[in-house]
């Protein structure tokens, strides 16, 4: 079965990257998700990526803070895509996962997302953007989130909303 991986270095990643989870939940997207660190379980990481791709992992979502090597480590061990998130948590802030996780040499890519929440969000609207590539139904679902975002701005902005009238 077609799934995505979810791995974060930290139990103390969770708390953000739940959202990732929930989002992946609302487009109805099989995924397992674990803790495993570049740094404090290398072995574990790359075992349990030749494991994963075998049970049909397609794309990989790698969650770490600090000197936030975990994508990276992961891309070293598969052609599949591999998509960043940086955390913050460290002194700082987040600035030096972002640089650990974007700064891939050529040839070796992970998609780096926005660091925290967001990018949280976006690493599961991203895998499954790619999911929907050869998913019709997927594709339509991810069509109709973006309707719904629209008419979700239309409706904030009315309750606060002040316009003058048109001249003329
Ligand atoms: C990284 O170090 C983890 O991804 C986490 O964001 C950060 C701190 O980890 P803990 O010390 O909270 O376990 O490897």
């Amino acid at each position: 079965m077609d799934f995505v991986s979810v791995i974060m270095g930290s139990k103390s990643d969770y708390e953000i990257m739940r959202h990732c989870l929930q989002a992946l939940e609302s487009f109805s997207i099989p995924y397992e998700v674990l803790i495993s660190s570049a740094h404090r379980s290398p072995d574990r990481t790359k075992d349990y990526i030749k494991q994963a791709e075998s049970k049909g992992a397609k794309v990989f979502i790698c969650a770490a803070g600090m000197a936030a090597h975990l994508a990276g480590a992961v891309c070293a061990q598969t052609t599949k895509p591999v998509i960043g998130v940086p955390l913050s948590g460290g002194v700082l802030d987040g600035l030096d996962a972002l640089l650990s996780t974007v700064q891939m040499p050529g040839g070796m890519p992970v998609a780096c997302m926005a660091v925290g929440k967001a990018g949280a969000l976006n690493a599961a609207y991203m895998a499954v953007q790619i999911l929907a590539i050869g998913d019709k139904d997927l594709a339509e679902k991810l069509l109709a989130d973006r309707a719904a975002k629209v008419v979700q701005i239309e409706q904030d902005s009315k309750s606060i909303e002040v316009r003058l009238p048109n001249r003329g």
